[in-house]
């Protein structure tokens, strides 16, 4: 491995990539800032912008402590340029191109494709975090309110390190889509973001933490993909962005979990063992873990729909030229290149969800939400070993990918979450029965109340097994000014 490892913070941007020699860059990224740093203070966390936040700041990229942690005021956040180190001899690992030197430049037939990818990827970052932009309000602990705020300023970064790209290796059309990446916003009627998840209300806690279990694990198994791509600044780009990503799915992953230890301790302290009388679990000041499921339903068939259709050539084209490749694509065992291979893909046969195989260059998309699918299955696991700990009858379910789609072959019809088909008016009947309703909505909400007392948290959650960075349990993370 060569280049530099440690982050130059003379420029006004943080990198390490040369940018002090890269004048045309530099001064791109310097027009771009000022524009930047409005959308963060019109769509970024409401409230906390004078506020000093606990934050980790990458100071190198090497896998061993890149982060030091300080108190930061968010706007003085150091938002850098940061690659990955570059392996000296890297050759594009699939596809028509497989065994070739990796691009350090844009070859010229791909560059709109990659062009696309960058700005879809980067599309995702801002709106995220215009989605989550009130929840600060509403934190259930300092300690939560940080994990928010971090999230939202890597999620940031990310942005940063997609316009680094367009701006570097994509000329005037990459400027532009720079500064178009400032102007959607997410939600809005006539710009909105460009893929449907980011378009969905963030409304409460309990909606951030599936968003950050789910969502943020599309962007994981997507980054994943990138990280094979042939074009190596991409490649090393998204393998940075990836050591910061694993934080968000704790932060999701643990969240959930603790909304989970917390239903199931006071259910047991107050004596109710059935978890569908909703009414006495909601007395108590949590959240019943039929809510619970109802949530993870929505979350998981929206983040589903960000892996695009079953069977798409766009897909397979970005495999056979080199620029998106397989969930460790590095680790598998094959040629690589999938010309004569099926893979089995589920679609709609005579009405039932049925397992067909297809070749597996078009079902590539279809792959990589089995390698989601199976990722997700894991965490959920232990979310239900804390329901199995306190002798609850309930277990939390992934419902089939048939459920609530907008995007693929279920698109078109309606599903159980069992997977059986049924009419649109059938679902329209029992969806209250699946997906979180306004009332389980007002209810959420109605236990959303900001905690700013040091090591308190509000009653619907646990506390964390442990503080961020080793800190104790009453750590001030946030000193609100
Ligand atoms: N909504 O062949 P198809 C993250 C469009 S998340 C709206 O089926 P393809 C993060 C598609 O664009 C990761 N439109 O799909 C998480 C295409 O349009 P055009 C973000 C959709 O192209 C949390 C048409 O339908 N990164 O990082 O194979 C917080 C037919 O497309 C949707 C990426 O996604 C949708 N859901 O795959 C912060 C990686 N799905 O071209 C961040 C880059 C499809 O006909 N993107 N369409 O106008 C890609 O690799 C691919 O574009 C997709 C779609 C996987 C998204």
């Amino acid at each position: 491995m060569t280049d530099t490892m440690a982050v130059n913070y003379d420029t006004s941007i943080p990198n390490n990539v040369g940018l002090s020699e890269d004048r045309r860059v530099l001064k791109a990224l310097e027009k771009w800032h000022p524009g930047y740093l409005d959308w963060w203070k019109t769509m970024g966390p409401e409230g906390f912008q004078e506020s000093l936040v606990y934050l980790r700041t990458a100071v190198g990229v090497d896998p061993a402590g890149w982060a030091t942690f300080g108190y930061v005021k968010m706007p003085e956040y150091r938002w850098g340029v940061l690659l990955a180190p570059k392996e000296e001899g890297r050759t594009i690992g699939f596809g028509q191109h497989k065994g070739e030197p990796a691009w350090q430049e844009v070859p010229g037939e791909y560059r709109a494709a990659l062009r696309r990818l960058c700005v879809i990827q980067g599309d995702t970052e801002p709106a995220s975090v215009e989605q989550q932009r009130q929840l600060g309000l509403t934190a259930p602990s300092l300690y939560d309110l940080r994990n928010l705020l971090q999230v939202n300023v890597e999620e940031a970064r990310h942005l940063w390190a997609m316009v680094y790209l367009l701006q570097k290796y994509f000329g005037k059309d990459g400027r532009e889509e720079a500064e178009d990446l400032l102007m959607r916003r997410s939600g809005d009627a006539d710009k909105p973001r460009m893929l449907g998840a980011f378009n969905e209300a963030t409304p409460d806690w309990l909606s951030f933490f599936m968003f950050t279990f789910f969502t943020d694990r599309d962007g994981k198994m997507q980054l994943e993909s990138l990280a094979q791509s042939g074009f190596d600044p991409l490649s090393r780009t998204t393998r940075f962005m990836l050591t910061e990503e694993a934080h968000h799915m704790f932060v999701g992953a643990t969240g959930v979990g603790r909304v989970v230890k917390r239903t199931c301790e006071a259910m047991r302290e107050a004596g109710i063992e059935d978890p569908y009388d909703i009414v006495a679990v909601r007395a108590l000041g949590v959240i019943d873990l039929p809510t619970i499921q109802k949530k993870a339903n929505l979350h998981y068939s929206l983040s589903l729909d960000l892996f695009g259709s079953e069977i798409s050539t766009n897909a397979a084209n970005a495999f056979t030229n080199g620029l998106k490749g397989r969930y460790r694509e590095d680790k598998l065992d094959d040629d690589h290149q999938l010309l004569n291979d099926t893979y089995p893909v589920l679609k709609l046969v005579d009405g039932e969800v049925k397992m067909a195989q297809e070749p597996a260059l078009t079902a590539l998309n279809m792959r990589l939400r089995d390698d989601y699918t199976a990722d997700t299955t894991a965490g959920i696991k232990r979310w239900n070993r804390e329901i199995e700990r306190y002798n609850i009858d309930f277990r939390i379910v992934l419902p089939n990918v048939a459920f609530n789609r907008a995007i693929g072959v279920f698109a078109p019809v309606e599903a159980t979450p069992d997977g059986e088909i049924i009419s649109a008016e059938v679902f329209e009947a029992r969806r209250d029965e699946w997906l979180p309703t306004q009332a389980d909505g007002d209810f959420v909400a109605s236990l959303m109340h900001q905690e700013t007392e040091p090591g308190h948290y509000a009653g619907w959650i646990a506390p964390p097994r442990a503080g961020i960075n080793n800190q104790p349990g009453d750590f001030e993370y946030v000193r609100l000014q």
